[in-house]
C-alpha cells in the first residue's frame, strides 16, 4: 500500500460517521438538505444521532443519580429476571423505585415546561387586563366570558335588582387574578377539573390525584424523589398523575384560554408547510420556540407597510415568516403563517443559506443552532430570559410585554437589514404542502355540531353510526434515534384508512401537514369509506390539527365535548378513542403521555419508553394503571402494529358501548344491502 493510500485510509477512519439521509427522514426536502449539510461540512442532529449511542442503562430508565453515591446502575440482566429482583442501589433503592423516580421527574419538567409558559402567558395577560401594554388585548371577548364563567367569575353584576353585563376589563382583571392563582394558591384544588365529566373526576378523588396547585406538584415530584424520600413505586405513580393532571387541566388548558382569548380562538384556514416556503427573494425570518406572546407581535409588526416598504428599500420582495416547532403550530392556527418544519428541521432552515434571522424563545431549541448560525450570515436571537446561549454569535434581545413592539420592531428590522448579507450557497428546497389547520373546540362544534344543537351531535352521531370508528390523537415530537416522520405519518395513515378520526397537534402536526394529510382532498385518497364519507360531507380533513403541544388540552375537552353531547358513554375512558406519540422524545410528551392515561385514555408510544428495565413498575403503568383511571400506557415502535393496537382499543370500547353492530351496518356494501332488502 502507497503511503498516500495509507493516510488516505487514516483519514477515512477518523472521518466521523454520517448519516444516511435516506435511512434518516422519509421527507425529500429534508434528505436533500441533510445532504448539503453534509457537503458543506456541517454537522447536524442526523450525523450526531449516527455517531453517538444512547446509553442502555438510561434507556431502561435505571440509573440513579440522585445522590453523589452513584450513578447506581441497575441494566435488566440478559434473558430477563427469574425469581426475585435482587437488583438494588446503594441506598437499597430497587429497580422499580429508580425507574419511578426518573419518570416522575421527567413528568415534573414537562409539566414546568407547559405551565411555566402558561404561567408567562397569564402574566402577559395580567399586564393586558391592567392596560400596562398597547401590544396586547383581549381580542376575543366570546372566550373571555366563556372562561370566565369556568372560572367562576361572573360575567354580570347586580345593580339596584338589575342584572347588567360587567366590565370586560373587569372581568379580564378578575380573570387574569384568578388564573394566576392556579399556580400558588394556598389550599383547594385546581378549579378546571371540574370541567371533567363527573365519572372521571371521582376517580380522581378516589385515588387521590387531584392537584392542588400546579407548583406545588412539580415541587412535590422533586422532594420525593430525592434520595430516601418515597420509596414505593405506587406511591410515586400517585404524585406523578397529580402532577401530570396539573399540566393537562391546569397549565396547559390555561396556556390555551388565554392564549385564545388574547390572540383569537382559531377557525379554520388555509396555509403550507415544509421548507419550500422560504423564498429566494424574501426576507425570511424563522419563528421558533413556544410562547406565543412574542411570535405574534412579530407577525403583526412585520405586515405593516412601513416595514415592508423597508424591506423593500433593501431589495426584498417582501417578508416571509416561517415557524419552527410549536410557535409555527400557533402563529399557523392563528394567523396562517406556514411551518417551515419540524423540531428535527431547524438546522435546516438554517443551512438553507435564506435564513436571515431566527428568533428562538423557550423549549426544543437546539444548542447547536448557533454553530450552524456561525456558517452562514444568519443572525440568531435568544429573546427570553430562562433561555440564553453561550456562544458569542447569538444575540439577545430580551422580550418585555410592556415594549413588546419596539423589540418585535428591532427584531425584524434586523432581520431585513441582514437580508443584504446573503452569501451565495442559498439552497432552499422546493417541497411544500397545502395545508388547513386552526380546528379547535369551538370549530369542530362549527363544522361536526348540529347546525341548531350548537354541540358535537353530528360527530356523535357519525361514531355511534360507525361512519367514524373512533377518535386517536396523534402528537407529539420528532426523534433523531428513529427516521424523522416515518412513524408519524404511518400511524396516521393506518388510523385513517380504519374510519378514525385523528386530531393532531405539535410536531405530529407539522409531520401530516408536509404529508399534504390536512387537506379535506386527503380524504378521498387515505380514508375509510365511512370517514371519507364524514369528511367529504361536512368538508374537513380526516386529521385535525388542533395546534401546539399546550393546546393537547383542546383535545381533551373535546372528548368532554363528546361526553356533554350524548351517547352511550359517561366518561372519557367510555368513548372509542386512543392516545399516540409515534416519535416521542421530550419530557413534555412524558407528562402528556400521563395526563391522558389519567384522563382514562389508552396512550400508545412509539420508540420506547424509559420503563423497560424494571418490568414491575412498567407492567404497573401499562396494565394496572387502567384499574385506576381507565387509561393505560403502551409501547408499540411499530406504526401499524402501534395503530392496530389503537384501533384493536377502539373496537373494544365499541363493543362494550353497544355500537359494535351499527358499524357492521354501515360499512355493507351495496350488494349487501340488496341482500337483505331481496
Ligand atoms: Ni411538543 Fe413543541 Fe415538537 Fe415535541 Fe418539541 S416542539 S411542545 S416537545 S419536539 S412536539
Amino acid at each position: 500500500m502507497t503511503e498516500e493510500k495509507k493516510a488516505k485510509l487514516k483519514v477515512a477512519a477518523k472521518a466521523p460517521k454520517l448519516a444516511d439521509p435516506i435511512a434518516a427522514t422519509i421527507d425529500t426536502a429534508t434528505q436533500q438538505m441533510i445532504v448539503r449539510a453534509q457537503q458543506l461540512g456541517i454537522d447536524t442532529v442526523f450525523d450526531r444521532a449516527a455517531q453517538m449511542k444512547p446509553c442502555n442503562i438510561g434507556l431502561q430508565g435505571t440509573c440513579c443519580k440522585n445522590c453523589a453515591m452513584g450513578p447506581c446502575r441497575l441494566p435488566l440482566p440478559k434473558g430477563g429476571i427469574e425469581g426475585e429482583d435482587k437488583r438494588k442501589g446503594l441506598c437499597g433503592a430497587t429497580a422499580n423505585t429508580i425507574a419511578a423516580r426518573n419518570f416522575l421527574r421527567m413528568i415534573a419538567s414537562g409539566a414546568a415546561a407547559h405551565s411555566d409558559h402558561g404561567r408567562c402567558v397569564a402574566e402577559v395577560f395580567m399586564s393586558a387586563a391592567r392596560k400596562e401594554t398597547d401590544a396586547y388585548q383581549i381580542k376575543d371577548t366570546n372566550k373571555l366570558i366563556a372562561v370566565a364563567e369556568k372560572l367562576g367569575v361572573s360575567a354580570t353584576v347586580e345593580v339596584d335588582g338589575e342584572t347588567k353585563d360587567r366590565d370586560i376589563d373587569e372581568i379580564a382583571l378578575e380573570v387574569a387574578h384568578k388564573a394566576l392563582n392556579e399556580w400558588g394558591k394556598p389550599e383547594g384544588e385546581l378549579i378546571y377539573l371540574s370541567r371533567a365529566p363527573q365519572p372521571l373526576y371521582e376517580k380522581w378523588t378516589k385515588a387521590g390525584v387531584k392537584p392542588r396547585n400546579i407548583d406545588r406538584e412539580i415541587v412535590e415530584i422533586m422532594h420525593r424523589t430525592h434520595i430516601g424520600v418515597d420509596q414505593d413505586y405506587k406511591n410515586l405513580m400517585k404524585q406523578g398523575a397529580r402532577c401530570a393532571l396539573a399540566d393537562g387541566w391546569g397549565g396547559s388548558m390555561l396556556a390555551t384560554d388565554l392564549q385564545d382569548i388574547m390572540f383569537g380562538t382559531p377557525y379554520p384556514l388555509q396555509s403550507e408547510a415544509n421548507l419550500g416556503i422560504m423564498k429566494e427573494d424574501h426576507v425570511n425570518i424563522i419563528i421558533h420556540g413556544h410562547e406565543p406572546v412574542l411570535s405574534e407581535i412579530i407577525v403583526a409588526v412585520s405586515q405593516r407597510p412601513d416595514i415592508l416598504k423597508y424591506a423593500k428599500s433593501k431589495g426584498a420582495r417582501g417578508i416571509q415568516l416561517g415557524g419552527i416547532c410549536c410557535t409555527a403550530n400557533e402563529i399557523l392556527q392563528r394567523h396562517g403563517v406556514p411551518s417551515a418544519g419540524t423540531f428535527l428541521q431547524q438546522e435546516l432552515a438554517i443551512i438553507t443559506g435564506a435564513c436571515d434571522a431566527m428568533i428562538v424563545d423557550i423549549q426544543c431549541v437546539f444548542q447547536n443552532l448557533a454553530n450552524v448560525a456561525k456558517c452562514f450570515h444568519t443572525k440568531l436571537i435568544t429573546t427570553h430570559p430562562i433561555a440564553k446561549m453561550e456562544q458569542e454569535n447569538v444575540m439577545h434581545i430580551e422580550f418585555d410585554e410592556h415594549h413588546a413592539l419596539e423589540d418585535a420592531e428591532r427584531i425584524v428590522k434586523m432581520a431585513i437589514d441582514n437580508f443584504t448579507n446573503r452569501g451565495s450557497e442559498v439552497m432552499i428546497p422546493r417541497q411544500k404542502a397545502t395545508q388547513i389547520a386552526g380546528f379547535g373546540v369551538e370549530s369542530i362544534q362549527y363544522h361536526l355540531g348540529g347546525t341548531f344543537r350548537g354541540t358535537y351531535y353530528t360527530l356523535n352521531d357519525n361514531i355511534i353510526n360507525g361512519r367514524i370508528r373512533g377518535l386517536a390523537g396523534v402528537v407529539g415530537c420528532n426523534n433523531a434515534r428513529t427516521r424523522h416522520n416515518e412513524a408519524h405519518i404511518a400511524v396516521v395513515k393506518e388510523l385513517i384508512k380504519n374510519d378514525v378520526l385523528v386530531l393532531t397537534t405539535g410536531c405530529n402536526g407539522i409531520a401530516c401537514a408536509m404529508e399534504g394529510l390536512l387537506t379535506p382532498e386527503s380524504a378521498g385518497i387515505y380514508c375509510g369509506p365511512g370517514l371519507k364519507e364524514v369528511c367529504e360531507t361536512v368538508g374537513i380533513p380526516p386529521v385535525l390539527h388542533l395546534g401546539s403541544c399546550v393546546d393537547n388540552s383542546r383535545i381533551l375537552l373535546a372528548a368532554t365535548e363528546v361526553i356533554k353531547a350524548g351517547g352511550p358513554w359517561k366518561d372519557l375512558c367510555d368513548i372509542p378513542a386512543a392516545g399516540s406519540a409515534p416519535e416521542w422524545m421530550s419530557e413534555k410528551a412524558i407528562s402528556i403521555g400521563q395526563y391522558f392515561v389519567s384522563s382514562g385514555v389508552y396512550t400508545v408510544f412509539g420508540v420506547t419508553l424509559p420503563t423497560t428495565g424494571a418490568p414491575v413498575f412498567h407492567n404497573f403503568i401499562t396494565k394496572d394503571m387502567e384499574k385506576l383511571y381507565g387509561g393505560k400506557w403502551d409501547i408499540e415502535p411499530d406504526p401499524i402494529k402501534h395503530a392496530q393496537l389503537m384501533i384493536a382499543h377502539i373496537d373494544k370500547k365499541r363493543k362494550e358501548m353497544g355500537i359494535d353492530k351499527a358499524r357492521e351496518r354501515v360499512l355493507m356494501t351495496m350488494e349487501d344491502r340488496q341482500a337483505i332488502e331481496r
